[in-house]
């Protein structure tokens, strides 16, 4: 019996301590629809105004004398009347401009709202385009045609918006045929500011019968920490179909299908910037990052929308396939074709909306990019592989790795100190007993060409110089009744948060980057990794900030939440940039938001070294490049867990393919550097890292066309190919920049796969030349040294031979081109060269050869 007993507390304690058995995200942390106000609020609304179909007659109209049309200008302005249960009316202002490029944008805001609480802005939170926008976006003039219930606008060649009035809608046509549909479904709902004694009056005139006041005034959510809702309900919601499509894309950042899910039976897909704990894979859970930017396509066009919002929001799809008519039922034409709703609900904020139609889907990719920026030109380091763990202990730690990679051959360019290299996590201090001279260390790692990463979070230990000063100026997140700064619990123990929205922040942020500083000391190969800024707050409601607290400006943390962990990477790319203002600096933000491609790059978070999450990198991975963010990348092989060998070869054949390529690892997991594994795994390993360093001069070209263009680094099938709709759903396979069709291994056990062809031209095996061809799929050997990787006939792709310990070494080594030809004989390809870290070249003339 007592056997028995120590065997069960035995198996029980290993239970325990296998990580991975136990890891699973705790759901009941996060809001599910039915729990949050505003979202179970607007899909009551969606149910009510559904059910009355036809016979529902909407609130909101275009009031027609207000119309003011200045065509050429670009922009007209006019009243949407909010009809009230008693026959009165809210009055919403619609702001509806033509942008360059012949993409539409239109706001809708609440009119001169005047609230009751004196410490909170009286007007919604217009500025989220101010953060995302890389510049004030030019207007484009039109010509408009003007009836009693209808303005028609028409601009560029092929372009025209139609504006119904009453109810309120918008059309917009592309060659002729309805691309996108606005307030199609009539769910358009701003949730107008009324106090709480009105909502309560009998019979109130404020609460339509659609309408329902759940959580209206108060967040019962078991685990709001007290959070509270100063001004009531105040969300805006709106429905989009994307006319003649079954597929939508993007939305990022969640760990599901590149192709997105029809949320009828289940959750929406929510963007909440959260820091999700041991995420699970197949998931509309929020994650670190948000990207309200959606794409569809058919095989004519494609069209994308940019909801430019950064407040709590929740997205639900419905996809509505063909209705074929019969003798018996006459179908309206515009019913019978398939479609794709979508209903995207804000907590708060205005409606702020652009909408692109384009010919294909990279073009639409290129138009949203032309608003919110262009990724960086990374610094060239950055694009080879980084070598992390959580922890790596002290400098002769950080040294001993650093050679082991010479001894073993494998080239690197940079490790990375986590949160153990601070002084008791304060951060901007080093240990001194680890590490007692961080100049005299990196110095060392510069012999080789190589930087070191450390991490810098948001959160600050109360009690140290940094966080008295932040306290003190006055420049961190406020309490909700602004009496003083906003503590919480992070890594550290208390702390407070600085306020990056706060223009008086930058300046204290840039001292602490400065040259000399404690953190920076000397060095010019150091830079941060900014982690944490969701904001993660251990006590916060669902792991976050409480949204009832204050920003800069006035605004209320819930207005501005999504916008956090820009607003934090941007601080410290202008602080980079005031340290050395011609070298391109290298972040890593884990959250983001639309605009977060200019200044860092980002990695997916805590994943697992578990199979599904190898093939899920894959679609988030192209899911960021289809939402204009290229430089991204998965921890490989998992952050949490042990990966047995098979699983660490297959995680890395997958991650040289990232455009941002890290090996990571929890502090709790072993040491599985690429050596450790040893035998045929580390040969295979190293040959593999030694493929990404070959391949760099077409990544970096890559790169730079993206930084011109803000087309996609790694390519999903569909967008090279949208005229064929079998490769809609395809994500496990996609083109490195435009010519390498690769297809990695992500299932235990497996050496032969299935490669899509998506056209008849030729395709050789990268490794050993074999041709392949037909369009469909082809069966491709690969045991485990092998990865699935196919050069396009006609195409010409430049490489770097010569094993170097790091890319800075490779700087003069000789180019070798790989040409295949086409069927007619010729082949194209391009090169970008520059010296890899300055401004330079971007201020000159480019240095470029076709
Ligand atoms: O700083 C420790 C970790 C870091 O290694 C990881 O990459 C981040 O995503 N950090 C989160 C905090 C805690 C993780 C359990």
């Amino acid at each position: 019996m007592r056997v028995q007993l120590w065997q069960f507390l035995w198996a029980a304690i290993v239970i325990l301590l296998n990580p991975l058995q136990t890891y699973a995200v705790k759901e009941y942390l996060f809001k599910k629809c039915d729990q949050s106000g505003f979202c179970s609020r607007n899909r009551h609304f969606a149910t009510e105004v559904t059910k009355q179909g036809l016979d529902y007659n909407s609130r909101y109209s275009i009031d027609l004398p207000s119309l003011i049309i200045k065509d050429d200008e670009g922009y007209f302005d006019a009243k949407i009347l909010k009809e009230l249960n008693d026959g009165s009316h809210v009055d919403l202002s619609l702001h509806v401009s033509l942008l360059s490029g012949n993409n539409l944008r239109f706001q809708i805001n609440e009119v001169n709202r005047k609230t009751e609480q004196s410490l909170i802005q009286d007007k919604r939170y217009d500025e989220a385009s101010k953060w995302a926008f890389v510049k004030e976006p030019e207007l484009i003039p039109f010509q408009h045609e003007l009836s009693s219930d209808q303005l028609i606008l028409t601009y560029g060649e092929h372009y025209e918006a139609k504006f119904d009035f009453h109810p309120f809608k918008l059309t917009l046509l592309y060659k002729g045929v309805p691309s996108l549909i606005v307030n199609d479904r009539n769910l358009l709902n701003v949730e107008h500011y009324r106090t709480r004694k009105q909502e309560d009056e009998e019979n109130s005139i404020h609460i339509a019968p659609e309408e329902s006041t759940f959580d209206a005034y108060k967040d019962s959510f078991k685990d709001s920490k007290g959070d509270t809702l100063p001004l009531g309900p105040e969300s805006v919601a709106l429905d989009f179909t994307f006319a003649n499509s079954l597929t939508v894309y993007g939305i990022p950042e969640h760990a599901d299908t590149m192709s997105l899910k029809d949320t009828t039976d289940g959750e929406p897909y929510r963007l909440f910037n959260v820091d999700i704990f041991e995420y699970l894979t197949q998931s509309r859970l929020p994650m670190y990052g948000s990207i309200p930017f959606m794409l569809s396509t058919n095989s004519k066009h494609s069209s994308g929308l940019f909801w430019v919002n950064s407040a709590d929001t929740y997205i639900d799809i419905k996809k509505v396939h063909k209705v074929e008519a019969d003798e018996k039922k006459v179908i309206p034409e515009e019913t019978q074709s398939q479609r794709v709703q979508t209903h995207w609900m804000s907590e708060n904020g205005i409606v702020d909306v652009i909408l692109f139609v384009k010919d294909s889907p990279h073009e639409v990719t290129q138009a949203y990019a032309s608003i919110t920026g262009n990724t960086q030109l990374p610094n060239l380091f950055s694009l080879g592989y980084h070598q992390s763990r959580w922890n790596y202990n002290d400098e002769p730690d950080v040294l001993d790795i650093n050679s082991k990679f010479d001894q073993h051959q494998i080239p690197y360019d940079t490790i990375w100190l986590d949160v153990e290299y601070t002084d008791e996590r304060k951060y901007f201090t080093w240990e001194p007993k680890m590490f007692p001279n961080p100049d005299r260390m990196l110095s060392k790692l510069a012999e080789t060409g190589r930087y070191l990463v450390a991490l810098i979070d948001p959160h600050l230990k109360i009690g140290y110089e940094v966080s008295n000063v932040v306290e003190k100026q006055n420049i961190g997140y406020r309490k909700s009744d602004n009496s003083s700064s906003f503590h919480g619990h992070c890594w550290p123990g208390e702390s407070v948060w600085i306020d990056t929205f706060n223009p008086a922040a930058q300046s204290f942020w840039n001292k602490l980057h400065a040259v000399g500083s404690n953190f920076m000391g000397q060095a010019q190969n150091l830079f941060p990794w900014n982690d944490m800024s969701e904001p993660s707050v251990f006590d916060g409601p669902e792991t976050t900030a409480p949204k009832d607290i204050i920003h800069y400006g006035n605004w209320e943390h819930r207005s501005v939440h999504n916008l956090n962990g820009l607003t934090f990477h941007e601080a410290t790319y202008k602080a980079l940039i005031a340290h050395n203002n011609n070298i391109r600096p290298f972040i890593l933000t884990r959250a983001f938001f639309s605009g977060s491609q200019r200044t860092a790059a980002m990695w997916t978070g805590d994943n697992m070294a578990k199979w599904e999450y190898v093939q899920a990198s894959i679609s988030q991975v192209l899911t960021l490049n289809i939402a204009g963010y290229p430089f991204c990348g998965a921890d490989v092989a998992g952050f949490f867990g042990n990966p047995e060998p098979e699983l660490l070869v297959r995680f890395y054949q997958t991650g040289i393919w990232y455009p941002f390529f890290r090996g990571h690892a929890h502090i709790d997991s072993r040491r599985h550097e690429p050596w450790v594994a040893g035998g045929e795994y580390t040969d295979i390993m190293r040959d593999t890292i030694k493929l990404r360093y070959k391949l760099l001069p077409l990544l970096y070209t890559e790169f730079y066309k993206s930084s011109q263009v803000g087309s996609p680094i790694v390519n999903p099938i569909f967008f090279l190919y949208p005229e064929d709709e079998q490769n809609y759903d395809i994500d496990d396979e996609f083109f490195f920049g435009k010519s390498l069709l690769v297809k990695p291994i992500t299932e235990q056990g497996q050496t032969e796969t299935l490669v899509y062809l998506p056209d008849d031209k030729i395709y050789y095996d990268f490794e050993d030349y074999t041709p392949y061809q037909g369009k469909g799929y082809h069966s491709f050997n690969a045991p485990l040294s092998k990865i699935p990787v196919l050069l396009k006939a006609g195409t010409i792709i430049p490489t770097k031979q010569r094993y170097r310990r790091s890319s800075k070494l490779m700087k003069f080594d000789p180019y070798t081109l790989y040409l295949t030809a086409d069927s007619d004989g010729t082949a194209s390809g391009e090169l970008y060269i520059d010296d890899g870290e300055t401004f330079n070249a971007q201020n000159d003339n480019d240095f470029s050869i076709e």
